[in-house]
């Protein structure tokens, strides 16, 4: 029994390699010849899941125990990435497990390159609320993550031919053992049917939702583990199965395919991520992904509180449910369904506790990637929630009137229900509506929602509006992609920094320190050279390792402008051959990021940067100068590689776009200098490392919308270097072979380029140049990257959630302590 105890719970080595061992033995039956590498992945997976598994039952017991409150933290993506390192760093025990794999002469580096990445999102949505989780867990608050365990995350991308070819991920194949599937605990949701009003012997009247086809959400949980305590949270995903495994009916008359067709229609809703990102498409099978988890999650959150409480007059003092964007928005129609239908609450109780339980985050300020649900479709899938969604509407509507007597626009501008050539249901009309705070990502992404988009809601609800400054966890970001950078931190300043963000301060004084400034510089360099050889692996391009690594990582999309960073680099080319070095410093330029496989003009923008790379490094003149390279498939595990080796990090979205981007925050707690807009989170980075340390440049949020109406991209041609550029582009330069092909690419930027790529070109090309003359002095260089990371402590996620606990959830940590 001893022994046992070993196995399940100690962390020290020799207790770690008799757990592996014994995983290996027994859960995959495989011995010393047998074992693969995948195998040894595996049976530590599930070495550490058992040390988590403890911790879990007992958290979730103190919470049973106090009753707390809970957050509920509903998402549509979850992008996870590996999780093995985290956890191992989060419950203390990463240097005991390598010292165990060394010891049984496993490669651990290896072992860990074995798990696939959960790419169960597409961008910074997704990873948001991965950061967010880490931190919840951390700051002890209870909390629960819901969504959707997709078979087939986000795709993997390969460029084949100079472009983006996708294949689908299948991260489960192999099984994952990080999960526990839970058969037991299902919910049943419902579709189609129709609405039956009955009267009830009191003389009210009742809806029913008869006549559906039911489909079954199961619950996988995935344990959470905050740094440093026992706090073990849960990330549940509900996955699909069919109500009725056959149709009868079909079996018994001998078609048996036909029995089956329904269970595979139900069981797909669960299989696979839609890869856009910020495009709306009114697709039913989104629709169904999103009322299927959503109910699902409501469900389940009710029958948590059911077990400590028998009505729901503290339901809203013991739940906070948190609408990642307007994916989850149903929750507000979903929760005053089951209230009224099958609680039996008043209408108006269930709207006090709906509005006061929910809350809102909006991450974007692209027209294309609002909601906006036809009605047609929601009659024919979700006729019960559609009524309840009309209903909402027309006592919101009501008040509106009340407040805007004078005003019958305003019924029509804030209405739930959008009066165009066909009526949709506006979802974040009904998130705002339905909860008791919206919050921006950014402060100027909060404050452009309060004066354009969404103006008429806050005059109309001003106190419901406030912004959370989106943040990311040092724990997966610098503590575990960073380990040198973190031990010369902690070497520096103690570690108090891992859960404390703001004692990065500490360093500013080291930024004077010549011999800090090289051992800073050291870890830099290895980074650069790790991931040179990665490059090798990846590419085959050889990359100089002195040259400054300048990185534009993220979805591919118009309004961030990986097309204004390609027309600088083909400038700085053009130049270099012409003889006129301007004093450029070596640069490797690297590129990665999906394009939705929809997105016409994001993969002719891939293709036109490979194109580019694929001419411009074969040339032998420049090739000392400068190198392109597009990294492909951009993902969680490789950006872990990036921020550690990265110099200069590009956020250059045309400003009032990007709500906030959160890569910028990656880079800069790594050291990285920002090249960027006056855009997002930028502004806020801008203010916390100071002028002097950052490089932005362009027009600001105001100057941008003030110019996009009368915008001429021929007016920014007087620079007859730029004018050579496009014509390189439009003549077929970079591809003889099909002259035309990127016309449509030279088209938009000299035509009505919403995002104004030229007029931004002048200033960004000079302060590319400022960054080349900085860079020549690599000690004052370093001396901005410390003070960069020493500024960084605002963009902890902890901080963040501290925000949202404090103003939104008001949730009260909890301290859990493990019975022996
Ligand atoms: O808030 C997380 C992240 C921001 O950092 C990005 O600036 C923003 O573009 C992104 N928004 C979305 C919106 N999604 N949809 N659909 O991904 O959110």
């Amino acid at each position: 029994f001893q022994n046992w105890g070993r196995f399940k719970k100690g962390m020290d080595p020799e207790s770690i390699q008799l757990a592996f061992a014994n995983h290996l033995e027994y859960s995959l039956s495989k011995d010393q010849y047998t074992a693969t590498l995948r195998d040894m992945y595996t049976s530590l997976a599930l070495s550490i899941r058992d040390r988590l598994v403890e911790r879990w039952i007992r958290t979730q017991e103190v919470y049973y125990e106090k009753d707390v409150k809970r957050v509920y933290y509903l998402s549509a993506e979850y992008l996870m990435g590996r999780v093995m390192t985290n956890n191992l760093i989060n419950l203390g025990m990463y240097e005991q497990t390598v010292e165990a794999m060394n010891a049984v002469h496993v490669d651990f580096k290896s072992i860990l390159e074995q798990e696939p990445d959960m790419g169960l999102g597409n961008g910074g949505l997704g990873r948001l609320a991965a950061c967010f989780l880490d931190s919840m867990a951390t700051l002890s608050i209870p909390a629960y993550g819901y969504g959707i365990r997709y078979e087939f995350g986000i795709f993997d991308q390969d460029i084949r031919n100079l472009e983006q070819v996708e294949r689908p991920e299948n991260w489960l194949q192999y099984g994952n053992p990080w999960e526990i599937a839970r058969p037991e605990k299902t919910q049943r949701v419902r579709f189609q049917g129709r609405v039956e009003h009955v009267r009830q012997p009191d003389g009210s009247i009742r809806a029913e939702w008869v006549d559906t086809n039911d489909v079954i959400g199961v619950a996988y949980d995935t344990p959470i583990n905050g740094y440093g305590n026992e706090t073990t949270n849960t990330l549940r995903l509900w996955s699909a199965r069919a109500s009725k495994e056959f149709d009868l009916e079909y079996f018994q008359h001998g078609d048996y395919m036909k029995a089956v067709e329904e269970k595979n229609r139900s069981e797909t809703i669960s299989k696979v991520l839609y890869p856009n990102d910020q495009v709306y498409q009114g697709r039913e099978l989104r629709l169904k992904q999103q009322y299927f988890f959503v109910s699902c999650s409501i469900q389940d959150i009710i029958r948590r509180y059911l077990v400590n409480h028998d009505d729901f007059d503290q339901f809203a003092n013991k739940n906070a449910i948190h609408m990642n964007d307007t994916h989850p928005s149903l929750a507000v129609a979903e929760l005053m369904r089951l209230l009224v239908d099958e609680y039996n609450l008043a209408w108006e109780k269930a709207w006090e506790i709906t509005t006061k339980t929910c809350a809102y985050t909006n991450h974007t300020l692209l027209a294309e990637a609002l909601e906006k649900w036809q009605v047609s479709m929601f009659e024919n899938l979700l006729p019960r929630p559609l009524e309840i969604i009309y209903e909402i509407n027309k006592r919101f509507l009501r008040q509106v009137s009340l407040r805007y007597p004078e005003n019958p626009e305003k019924m029509k501008q804030l209405s739930l229900i959008g009066e165009g050539e066909e009526k949709r249901v506006r979802m974040a009309h009904l998130a705002i509506v339905g909860s008791h705070s919206v919050n921006g990502v950014a402060a100027l992404h909060s404050r452009l929602l309060m004066e354009r988009e969404l103006n008429h809601f806050y005059q109309m609800f001003p106190e419901r509006f406030n912004n959370k400054t989106n943040g990311v966890t040092p724990r997966r970001w610098l503590a575990a992609a960073n380990p040198g950078l973190a031990r010369l931190i902690s070497s520096a300043i103690g570690e108090g920094w891992v859960t404390d963000l703001f004692q990065l301060e500490k360093l500013a004084k080291k930024a004077a320190n010549q011999s800090f400034i090289e051992q800073w510089r050291d870890v830099k360099q290895e980074n650069k050279e790790d991931f040179a050889a990665l490059v090798r692996d990846m590419t085959g391009e050889i990359i100089n390792p002195e040259s400054i690594f300048d990185f534009q990582v993220k979805r591919i999309h118009e309004y961030k402008r990986q097309t204004l960073n390609i027309l600088h680099v083909v400038y700085r080319w053009l130049s270099l051959k012409r003889g006129e070095t301007r004093d450029y410093a070596p640069r490797t330029f690297f590129f990665g990021g999906k394009a939705a496989p929809g997105y016409y003009m994001a993969k002719l923008i891939i293709k036109f940067i490979c194109h580019v790379a694929d001419m411009i490094n074969k040339d032998p003149q420049t090739n000392d100068l400068l190198k392109v390279i597009f990294l492909p498939n951009y993902r969680v595990s490789l950006a872990e590689r990036i921020f550690p080796a990265s110099d200069v990090s590009e956020q250059i979205s045309t400003a009032g776009y990007e709500a906030s981007g959160t890569s910028n925050m990656k880079f800069a707690m790594n050291g990285a200098l920002t090249v960027g807009t006056a855009d997002g989170a930028n502004v806020e980075i801008r203010e916390a490392v100071g002028d002097d340390n950052i490089f932005i440049f362009g027009l600001n949020a105001e100057e941008a919308a003030e110019l996009a109406p009368r915008y001429n991209a021929r007016d920014y041609l007087g620079d007859q270097v730029l004018e050579h550029v496009l014509n390189h582009i439009s003549r077929g330069f970079f591809n003889p072979d099909d002259p035309a092909l990127f016309h449509p690419l030279s088209d938009m930027l000299l035509g009505r380029d919403k995002y104004l790529n030229l007029a931004d070109f002048q200033a960004y090309v000079q302060c590319q140049e400022h960054v080349d003359a900085l860079y020549k002095d690599q000690t004052e260089w370093t001396k901005k990257c410390i003070l960069n990371v020493a500024r960084m402590g605002f963009f902890s996620s902890d901080r963040t959630i501290l925000e949202y606990n404090k103003d939104i959830w008001e949730a009260e940590p909890v301290t859990v302590t493990r019975g022996e």
